[in-house]
Order: structure tokens, then sequence, then C-alpha cells
């Protein structure tokens, strides 16, 4: 029966790691996959992950089943980290959370819930996004489209771009929206065209959908909302789907959160159990541990100021690479302006690098980078910054 099926292409970021991995040359740098590394080179857990991990160890009484959304305690966590501590919506009881695997889980979880429930309506997708985006909402039979974001020749937003294509969507169709640290751009619009957005979306009956992978990674835990709270203040529904893989570095622990806003507490309950089914079908009920991990940190004062001290300082390395390595491809004598590296957020920026360079980066010097000119500056470090700027100056 198995003669039949042809191979599946690699992902080509996951698969990229596992050609890094296999690559026996010692100097070799990995800019690939979006994974925080120290200073060191390791991708260590966090002090304040440790520490929850031996409350909970200690006080742990049972494995039995969570209920399909998780704990309660887990989704007000989240809420409160997305809309603020004090937000109307969750005194209106207008929003709900279900706990799912990874931000992979909340999107395909929304994915599922935008199809069965709100119809045979488009996604429009930034160009360029995250590898995986158009993969999981089309697994779920949905149509997908794009906008235009990105302009490659002033390296920032191309926002006309975005509202022209925009314009074109139908009433009912989602808009998805990175929340900050735009992957793999690292472009995230102003608060003035958070505005824009939002009214667009509200004027032409559009349903926003945040993916928020980054939060805490851009300016703040709170600031970094601040594009889903200028939506939250304007629209009367959207979709969130939050991953905590990378701000708690929670990677293989598959921790993230689906989260609807709805016009009233109603219809917020009568949707929720829409959720819930489709949860069911996939996995039942999710893994525990990672989110009382999450839940522990965020409901601990003490240990939630230390867990944003840690957020800030894996912020403040990459924004420092990115100071470094704009000034260490000067002095390999790059003529060319990267200054706008300096600018982005997060973890990744478009290097404007073409595939040609990035496979001699590959093959002449072990530099791995994903082949659409995508960067991980959160794979740079100050020793391997020199030989990476050397090798980026040799192909360009
Ligand atoms: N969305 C974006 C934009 C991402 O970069 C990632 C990266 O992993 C995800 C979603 C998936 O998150 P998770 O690893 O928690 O599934
Ligand atoms: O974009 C990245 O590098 C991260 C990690 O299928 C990732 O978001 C990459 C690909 C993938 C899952 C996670």
């Amino acid at each position: 029966m198995f003669e039949k099926i042809t191979a599946a292409p690699a992902d080509p970021i996951l698969g990229l790691t596992d050609d890094f991995k296999a690559d026996p040359r010692t100097h070799k740098i990995n800019l690939g996959v979006g994974i925080y590394k120290n200073e060191a080179g390791n991708t260590p857990i966090l002090a304040t992950v440790k520490k929850a991990e031996a409350i909970l160890l200690a006080q742990e009484t049972t494995k039995s089943y969570l209920g399909i959304p998780g704990t309660p305690e887990y989704g007000l966590a989240v809420q409160q980290l997305l809309f603020g501590a004090d937000s109307t919506l969750i005194a209106e009881k207008r929003i709900q959370t279900a706990q799912a695997p990874g931000g992979t889980g909340a999107l395909r979880v929304a994915a599922e819930f935008i199809k069965r429930q709100l119809g045979d309506v488009t996604v429009w997708i930034s160009n360029p996004t995250w590898a995986n985006h158009h993969g999981v909402f089309g697994a779920a039979g949905l149509d997908t489209k794009t906008y235009g974001y990105y302009n490659a020749q002033t390296k920032d937003i191309d926002f006309d771009a975005t509202i022209v294509d925009l314009n074109q969507a139908k009433s009912g169709d989602v808009v998805l929206l990175h929340g900050c640290c735009h992957n793999p751009t690292g472009i995230d619009p102003t608060n003035t065209q958070w505005q824009t957005l939002a009214k667009l979306c509200l004027d032409k009956g559009l349903l926003p959908m945040f993916d928020f992978a980054y939060q805490g990674f851009a300016r703040g835990v709170e600031e970094d909302a601040q594009g889903l709270r200028i939506f939250a203040d304007q629209v009367p529904e959207l979709l969130v789907a939050s991953s905590f893989s990378k701000n708690f570095g929670l990677y293989n622990e598959r921790v993230g959160a689906f989260t609807l806003v709805a016009k009233n507490a109603e219809q917020a309950i009568i949707s929720f159990s829409q959720v819930k089914s489709i949860a069911r079908v996939i996995y039942s009920n999710p893994p525990a541990h990672g989110a009382a991990i999450v839940t522990q940190i965020l409901n601990d004062a003490v240990l939630r100021a230390e867990w944003e001290q840690e957020v800030a300082d894996m912020r403040d390395r990459i924004q420092e690479m990115r100071v470094l390595f704009v000034a260490t491809l000067k002095q390999c004598g790059v003529d060319a302006d990267f200054s706008f590296i300096e600018r982005q957020n997060g973890m990744f920026s478009f290097s404007g690098l073409n595939k040609d360079q990035v496979n001699r980066l590959r093959n002449e010097f072990a530099i791995y980078i994903v082949g659409s000119g995508r960067i991980s500056v959160a794979g740079m470090t100050k020793s391997n910054m020199l030989p990476l700027c050397k090798g980026i100056a040799a192909v360009l």
C-alpha cells in the first residue's frame, strides 16, 4: 500500500536545523531557526521556569486529565497578559481562552473554528510570513490570500500595499496579524498604523486574528500588546493565538493558547463551546506541565517580576547583537547600508541576501540562513560575529 506514497518536502526552517546538526564543520553558525541563544550559544531553561517547576514538583498531587480548555487559572493569566490585568473585556466576560499545544496548536484550533463556524471565508496573510501559516490554514480547508507587507527597497513596511490589498477583502474574511516582532521581517506597524488597520477591519467587517508568538521581545511584555489592545478597543470580535515557546523558553513543552473575544458574554460562551468540541477531536485535552509553569510564574508577583527581567535580558541581548552586527559588517568592509537591522524587532530580520549568497554562505562558510534571506539575530553571539560578518562580506 505504501509504495504509492511520495516524499513530502522538508519544512524550510526545521529541515535546515537537521542539515545543520549533520554538518561536521565545528565552526558552523546557525542563524536559521528562531530559537533564543545566550552569549555561550546555548538555549538554557529560564531560572523562573526552574523555580516554578520545583514548586510544582513539591505540590503536584495528581496527573489526572485537565479539562478540554486547560485550567481556568491559566486562561485568566493569558487574558491578563494579552489585554491587561484591568481589562474591561475580562470584567465583562467577553473573553474565553483554551490552552493549546503551542502557538501552532492554537493556530490550528483557530483555523478549524473559522472553517466550521464562519464558513468559506478567506484568510489574509502578510507577504512574507512565517513558513507554516499558509499550511495551517490550508489544512483546515480555508483559502488564503496575501497582502503586501514588505518593501524590499526601503526595508520597511509597505503600508500602502497592505491597505490596498486588504481593501480587496470581503466582509467576514479574516486578517492574520503578527502581534509583534513580525516573522520574518522584524517590522511592526506603528500605533497609528495599528489604528488604521483596526478601523479598516471595523469598516469592512473583517475579523482580526493575532498570532502572538514573541510578546516581550520587541519593547516589553505590556508594550508589545499595544497593537492588540488598540484593536480590542475598536473591534467587537477578534481571535488570538498565543505561543509561550519563546518568551518562557518552553519550546518543547508545547504551551500556547487560543483566545476569542466576542460581543458579549453569552456569545463568548456559545462560541467557546465550539472551540472545545474542536479540541476534543484533535487532542482531547492539553498537556499540563508547561501551562502549569506559566500559570505559576504569572500569578506569583516575585516570579513574575523575575521573569519579566529574564525576557528583558533576552530582548536586550538580541538588540545588542543587532548593533554589533551592523558595526562588524562595516568593519569587514561592507559598504551596503545594513542600519535597518538595528531598527527591527525580535529574533528576525530580512538580510536582503539572495539565494545564491545564502547557498555560498552555507557551502563555503558553514553559515546557515533560511533561503529567503531571513536571519535569526538570536543566534548571533560576540564570538561568532566576526566569522559571520567576514563570510557575509565575502559573498556580497
Ligand atoms: N507563529 C509564529 C509567527 C512563529 O514564529 C512561531 C514559531 O515557532 C509559531 C507561531 C509557532 O509557535 P510554537 O512553536 O509555540 O508552536
Ligand atoms: O520561524 C521560526 O524559526 C520559529 C520556529 O515549522 C519554527 O517560529 C520554524 C518552523 C516551524 C516551526 C517552528
